[in-house]
């Protein structure tokens, strides 16, 4: 299990207070916690690289509209590639469609703006077939939670190894106001002039249910819970699953206003354990607690922040390593052309 955050609430929720931690600004791969290649390719020595900035990691400017809460996800990603150094062939950003979904274009490494709702499974594709990179998802909450819906819970009970940042605006913003899954009961919009009548997704328990082995949820207003929520969900293996209340200026604005105490309301931190044995300690949520993570999130909106749920449990892609090896080795180590013409001159 890995540590609890070693931020204060106070440095939680003050933007102002982040600074990147000494020991965690360097270029070694190793020590930035960078996966290293599942591949047995003799390791090739690297010529020492330039440190990773802002400016090397961005790509496109942006092109959401002025206050969208999508630009504080991108400014926090940002900070997590520069304090990880997480240089840009070791990873890969990938997403759907819809106005959160364009968060590709903005990060100067691999990546691919894939079709509506069907991010999770291109992502499954390039974490099982490439171990080496770092698969990030990004997307909407209707991208992931109504069309993409179906593959979330797949992706999840597979627990295929990737980071996927949902940005739920509790709208369509890209297409212009529609009411989405997380669309709060009464909201009126063009698909539904009169108010929502339709019970909203959950999305804590929909993640709990489906099996993810790393689930938290954060705010784009609270810059440093986000960055601690990315690299909580990056050192997990797994499938880690981060929910970010993201507001959409245009569609549906001052709707997270009651989880952001800039502007009157409250943001309230997950006390994880500490395992102290003190009884302050008695109180606080043990993460590997399914049931606690599902009363946590039973709460009313705007509800907590933070870790609701992280364990341990194989993943696919180890999983699938265990055979795909042995089987390599029976075909003597052929590489992946070489099956493939011995496949084709067989059905010639
Ligand atoms: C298969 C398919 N169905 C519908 C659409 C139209 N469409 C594009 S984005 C979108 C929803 C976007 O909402 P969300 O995922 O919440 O992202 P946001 O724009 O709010 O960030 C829809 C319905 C599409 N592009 N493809
Ligand atoms: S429409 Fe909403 S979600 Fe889309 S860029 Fe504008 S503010 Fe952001
Ligand atoms: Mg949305």
């Amino acid at each position: 299990m890995l540590p609890a955050p070693s931020l204060s609430p106070k440095e939680l929720v003050n933007d102002d207070v982040y600074l990147m931690s000494e020991t965690t600004q360097t270029t070694s791969p190793a020590a930035a916690g960078i996966r290293q290649s599942g591949s047995d390719s003799p390791a090739i020595a690297e010529p020492p690289r330039e440190k990773l900035t802002k400016k090397a990691i961005t790509a496109d400017h942006p092109t959401w509209c002025p206050g969208c809460g999508d630009f504080a996800v991108l400014a926090a990603f940002y900070k997590v590639l520069e304090k990880r150094q997480l240089e840009h062939e070791k990873i890969v950003t990938l997403a759907g469609i819809g106005c959160s979904s364009r968060f590709p274009y903005f990060v100067n490494g691999h990546g691919a703006h894939y079709i509506h709702g069907r991010a999770v499974p291109l992502a499954s594709g390039i974490s099982l077939a490439r171990p080496d990179l770092h698969v990030f998802l990004f997307g909407g909450d209707g991208d992931g939670f109504s069309i993409g819906g179906n593959h979330l819970d797949h992706g999840a009970r597979k627990n295929i190894n990737m980071t996927y940042f949902i940005m739920d605006n509790f709208v369509y913003g890209l297409t212009k106001k529609q009411t989405s899954p997380t669309s709060p009961i009464g909201f009126k919009s063009k698909t539904d002039p009169s108010g929502a009548i339709d019970q909203p997704v959950n999305p804590m328990k929909k993640l709990i249910a489906g099996g993810a082995t790393f689930i938290a949820r954060t705010h784009a207003a609270q810059v440093n819970h986000m960055i601690l929520m990315i690299e909580r969900a990056f050192d997990h293996q797994g499938f880690s699953v981060i929910e970010c209340l993201s507001e959409c200026v245009e569609f549906f604005p001052d709707v997270f206003d009651p989880a952001n105490p800039k502007k009157g309301g409250s943001f309230e931190v997950i006390q994880e354990k500490k395992w102290d044995n003190t009884p302050e300690d008695e109180l606080r949520h043990d993460v590997t607690d399914e049931l606690a993570a599902y009363k946590l999130a039973s709460l009313p909106f705007p509800g907590v922040f933070g870790v609701f749920y992280e364990t341990d449990r194989p993943t696919k892609n180890a999983l699938e390593k265990k055979w795909i090896e042995p089987t390599r080795e029976k075909t003597g180590n052929a590489s992946d052309l070489e099956i493939l013409q011995k496949t084709f001159d067989r059905i010639k």
